[in-house]
């Protein structure tokens, strides 16, 4: 909260009000970090909007340095300063959007300190942007990673899943109890070695968006992954080692979709051919259905891109999807309950609205049959900043990619209201903070940076449609903030910046012998939950991070918290790019 907010809810008349509010917002809870100055360390295209945080009391002047020392290239003289809800201190905001000349920077404030290197340069993006993607390649199942494509973290192959189990939660009359079932192949979901449908579904979705949106950028990358070098981009190359074990999830006989393949507990600290306990498919749900419906929709358009490479597989996909569907139909309220038994990963979401109007317009796109845009209300439906429990920002996204191609039954006024409306309330939080990105306190969740991204993901939509750069401005503000400009002073992505996480919850980094962690991926972030009861340096919202192991509450790496950061560094390169 900016201290002249604070001082308006002061000043209220009544007395009662202002201490309730002052209640609900944390005192400001002890804080062991040292205060620095903090800036996207990874960088900046020269065209950008650059800004640094500075911890101060007041205005100061401040300096960029070239990294290997000499003059100063910019000064500047920072705003006043101001103290956020959400972290310690005061702080102003450096701007030196001014300098574009490319090289490797720091900035200098006198009697404060320096801040990480950080680059101005063109294409400042890709190096991460790949390997946000090599990541899901790090985490494959069921196959060695050879040095050739894995390096360093070169490992032996894993969980074959071949000779799965059906738990008794997902037994049926063709499959009962202890049935054994083939589902090889996906992607582990974490830094644990489960597989769960709800979470692939954002994120498998997220990565064919980013190829929807950016195909030309995507057919030109090289990933060197086995399948490098083959006919399509290796992005889908790698979505499809997820769509092929998404597939094995559906019952052959009804069209429902298991929520999740995993063991009964969570295993130790392993390698994954060094585990070996049975694992099963848990329980049919609607959430787990819809969500591989929508996936499976917008698979099977973008695959259809590609029949000549992957014949058939598209219109395999677009029937796995109707079944889905059809199944959900028929079971609409159906939430994932946890067995006693397993205590695996939950993702448990008991309100279907946003996987129906999400996996409805996915139908509708891909098939334009109208019966799918009916089949929800549309007009009724909000838009939200994705999640995995929360997907109907992602039928407003697709809905207004495609709007052109929609025909007469969608209402397309709708769609860019929907889109533009969310993205105004998401710019509208940066006001309240004093670090300049918009932020609330809700962000501050298990997978904050998740929350980071997926609302850049959505302010690049606003842009899309409108043109505005206030709204690329937003989604570069806040990926400063997953890239370093942030109170703990990390560059949360894996192996990308200067200061990056070394111990993330993530069994094949914590197993291996190499000390650095797999690259490319971002850690939770920051949220005061402290779950795991890990010793933190802060209680404060966005302070409460420690990279160790112990922190798997802020510092376990997911598919869905990867995949947002693909998006919005693919769609910001070729932005830039383009101006
Ligand atoms: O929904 C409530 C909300 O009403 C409340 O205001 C808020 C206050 O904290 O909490 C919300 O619930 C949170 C829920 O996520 C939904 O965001 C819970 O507190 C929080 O504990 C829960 O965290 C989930 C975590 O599993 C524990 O269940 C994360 O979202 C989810 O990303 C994470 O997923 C795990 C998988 O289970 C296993 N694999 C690793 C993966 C990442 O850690
Ligand atoms: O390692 C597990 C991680 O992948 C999960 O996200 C997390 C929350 O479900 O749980 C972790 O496992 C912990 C377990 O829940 C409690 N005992 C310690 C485990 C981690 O060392």
């Amino acid at each position: 909260m900016s201290s002249t907010l604070i001082r308006s809810i002061i000043s209220l008349p009544f007395a009662v009000s202002a201490l309730t509010m002052l209640a609900i917002t944390p005192a400001h809870a002890e804080s062991t970090l040292a205060a620095s100055i903090q800036v996207n360390q990874v960088g900046f295209h020269p065209a950008a909007p650059k800004v640094a945080v500075v911890p101060t009391g007041a205005a100061r002047d401040f300096a960029v340095v070239p990294a290997d020392g000499g003059e100063a290239v910019f000064t500047g003289t920072t705003g006043d300063a101001d103290d956020w809800a959400f972290s310690s201190g005061e702080v102003a905001l450096a701007d030196f959007s001014g300098l574009q000349a490319p090289g490797l920077y720091r900035i200098e404030v006198e009697g404060v300190g320096e801040s990480h290197i950080f680059e101005i340069g063109d294409s400042v993006y890709d190096a991460l942007n790949d390997a946000a993607i090599k990541a899901y390649y790090f985490n494959r199942a069921s196959t060695a990673l050879p040095a050739q494509y894995a390096g360093d973290w070169a490992r032996a192959a894993g969980h074959p899943d071949t000779q799965v189990m059906i738990h008794a939660s997902a037994a049926s009359d063709s499959r009962p109890e202890g049935t054994i079932i083939s589902s090889p192949k996906g992607w582990y979901d974490a830094g644990d070695y489960g597989k769960y449908i709800v979470n692939s579904g954002i994120s498998t979705y997220t990565l064919l968006a980013a190829l929807e949106r950016d195909r030309e950028r995507y057919t030109a990358r090289e990933l060197n992954i086995p399948e490098s070098g083959n006919a399509v981009p290796d992005l889908l190359d790698e979505v499809m080692w997820n769509l092929d074990w998404m597939l094995t999830m559906q019952d052959p006989a009804d069209g429902g979709v298991y929520h999740k393949l995993t063991t009964l507990n969570f295993v130790g600290e392993v390698m994954p051919a060094d585990t070996h306990e049975q694992r099963y498919v848990v329980q049919k749900g609607t959430a787990a259905a819809l969500n591989f419906a929508a996936v499976m929709a917008v698979a099977s358009r973008v695959v259809g891109e590609y029949e000549q490479a992957f014949p058939g597989r598209a219109a395999e996909m677009l029937a796995a999807a109707e079944r889905a569907w059809q199944w959900a139909q028929a079971n609409p309220d159906l939430p994932y309950r946890q067995p006693d038994d397993v205590k695996t990963g939950g993702y448990g979401d008991g309100e279907f609205s946003d996987e129906f109007a999400w996996a409805a317009a996915e139908m509708f796109i891909t098939t334009a049959d109208p019966r799918y845009w009916e089949a929800v209300d549309f007009a009724g439906t909000q838009n939200a900043v994705p999640s995995w429990s929360q997907v109907s920002g992602l039928a407003w996204m697709s809905l207004a990619h495609h709007v052109d191609g929609l025909g007469d039954a969608a209402n397309t006024a709708l769609i860019g209201n929907r889109v533009v409306e969310l993205a105004d309330a998401v710019l509208a939080t940066a006001e309240n903070s004093a670090w300049g990105v918009p932020l609330q306190r809700s962000d501050f969740v298990w997978g904050s940076n998740s929350a980071v991204l997926n609302r850049a993901m959505m302010l690049l939509q606003a842009y899309d449609l409108s043109g505005k750069p206030e709204y690329v401005d937003g989604a570069q503000a806040l990926l400063d903030w997953v890239l370093g400009r942030n109170p703990t002073g990390y560059s949360f992505v894996t192996g990308h910046g200067d200061k990056t996480p070394m111990h993330i919850h993530h069994r094949q980094s914590q197993a291996d012998d190499v000390v650095d962690p797999v690259p490319g991926f971002v850690a939770g972030g920051p949220q005061p939950g402290q779950q795991d009861k890990c010793e933190y340096p802060s209680k404060m919202p966005a302070e409460s991070f420690v990279d160790h192991w112990c922190s798997y509450s802020t510092n376990e790496v997911t598919i869905n918290w990867n995949a947002p950061l693909v998006y919005v560094t693919g769609v910001l390169e070729s932005i830039n790019a383009a101006r």
